[in-house]
């Protein structure tokens, strides 16, 4: 089920974003005198990770459904066999590094004995009502050496307070406060931009900055997600595709509150802006299933292990983070399906990784105040099939342009090129005939473009 449909494609150029397309108040602003948004060692951090896990658990897994209405009983809740620790191994085998468990959907139902509801593990029978899920997972995560990040549902369909929207936010930010103090470090709070009506059809006003700070405060390490940040953005759409180009720099003033939508939100979640002021990487969300909830009917749509290395190549590949869920059965197990799937990919990669062609006599000169050329030797002939390539990201994001050439003797020829790279950009290469090397040059930056790394596969 998708809330927004906003997604808009095109890119936008640093012309456009100078010119002030994308938004209202984005300033038009020399880049050569602008100082360039970084991002913070949260932010570091969590991009460095690259794939982190979601697991959507909780009432609907039992009743079959994507949106909970609030109303089950939560005798339903019977995870028999419930064991995070499965989670994790899985998560850490499959090379993921973080995981992020529904602590609330939006049917209200508190995967943790909460003191805000009677919706929650307490009054089902998983563990004698005596379970907690958000502490197992958590236990789970540090076990394997994972962080571990929350989603907690803004909109809640069960909570009588909910549309009365002073004290639901009380509500909201206990339920909050009890996650961020009681369960040790939390890496990544998600919050969704979802808000559907409260009864008699009253409209809930969230409060954001009450929110932000209550995770600012608590937990000063966590970075908070939401489309519109203030650290981590959505990336537009729910299809596992992040923008090209993508940029990390944002325009704070576009997107401001979660949920919002208009015609300048899309493309400033897909694309950001080379001249934003705030830095703020996009995540890309997706389920390795049809639905984000468990579904016995879906077990034979789970995605393919090709599908999954395309899904790495429109995320990781294109400067953002993959948030793959991989959701928990009525057992409480990720399914045997989803977890050979995970392996399968996670071999893929590695078997990627392990064919790096090695590149020696580096080479890296400025031929402007905007462009560059960086040149390597293969040491013999060889065929790569995709190049990653990476910026160091610590100094800001600034390659708009490039192309990649390739010489096997017969003179250069472009083997491929693109917008954006960012902390990675991975591309499949488009000539299989051998090279002896190779040049990256930068067409376009938004500042005097850095060294760029670059790594060449013979397979994927
Ligand atoms: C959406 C929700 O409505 C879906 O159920 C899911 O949780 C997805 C990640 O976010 O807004």
């Amino acid at each position: 089920m998708d809330r927004r449909t906003f997604l808009r494609t095109g890119a936008l150029s640093i012309a456009a974003a100078r010119a002030g397309v994308g938004g209202p108040s984005l300033s038009p602003r020399d880049p050569a005198s602008a100082a360039l948004a970084l991002p913070s060692s949260a932010q570091l951090a969590w991009q460095r990770d690259e794939l982190a896990m979601f697991l959507h658990f909780g009432v609907n897994t039992f009743t079959d459904r994507e949106w909970g209405d609030g109303k089950e009983n939560p005798a339903i809740f019977d995870p028999a066999r419930l064991d995070a620790r499965q989670w994790a191994r899985t998560a850490k085998a499959a090379g993921f590094r973080a995981l992020i468990l529904t602590a609330k959907h939006h049917d209200g139902f508190c995967l943790w004995p909460t003191a805000t509801t009677r919706h929650s593990v307490a009054a089902s029978p998983f563990r004698g009502g005596q379970g907690d899920v958000v502490r197992e997972f958590v236990e789970a995560c540090r076990a394997e050496g994972l962080r571990a990040g929350l989603y907690l549902s803004p909109w809640d369909r069960n909570h009588p307070t909910y549309g009365d929207s002073a004290a639901y936010n009380d509500v909201y930010a206990k339920q909050l406060t009890e996650l961020l103090t009681n369960y040790g470090t939390i890496s990544e709070v998600w919050f969704d931009g979802a808000n559907g009506e409260g009864p008699n059809g009253r409209r809930q006003v969230y409060d954001w900055p009450r929110v932000w700070g209550i995770v600012r405060r608590l937990q000063p390490g966590a970075v908070i997600f939401s489309d519109a940040g203030p650290d981590v953005r959505w990336c537009g759409n729910e299809r596992g595709v992040a923008g090209d180009p993508n940029w990390s720099p944002v325009d704070p003033a576009i997107v401001r509150f979660p949920g919002q939508s208009d015609d300048a939100v899309g493309p400033a979640l897909q694309h950001g802006n080379p001249l934003g002021s705030v830095w703020r990487p996009a995540e890309v969300d997706v389920s390795i299933r049809p639905g984000w909830f468990y579904h016995p009917a879906q077990d034979s749509a789970v995605r393919t292990e090709d599908n999954l290395i395309e899904l790495y190549f429109t995320s990781v590949g294109r400067n953002a983070k993959l948030l793959l869920n991989v959701p928990p059965t009525r057992d409480g197990l990720l399914h045997e399906t989803d977890a050979t799937r995970l392996l399968g990919m996670h071999r893929r990669l590695d078997a990627m990784r392990s064919s790096r062609i090695p590149l020696t006599r580096p080479s890296w000169r400025r031929t402007g105040e905007r462009t560059a050329v960086g040149e390597w030797s293969l040491g013999g002939a060889a065929a790569p099939v995709v190049a990653r390539l990476g910026e160091d990201i610590g100094r800001g994001q600034r390659v708009a342009r490039y192309t990649l050439e390739g010489n096997g003797g017969q003179g250069w020829q472009r083997i491929g090129g693109g917008t954006t790279i960012g902390h990675c950009r991975m591309e499949r290469i488009e000539s299989v005939a051998p090279i002896r090397q190779l040049r990256l040059r930068v067409e376009e930056a938004v500042a005097p473009p850095e060294p760029v790394s670059i790594d060449l596969f013979g397979t994927v």
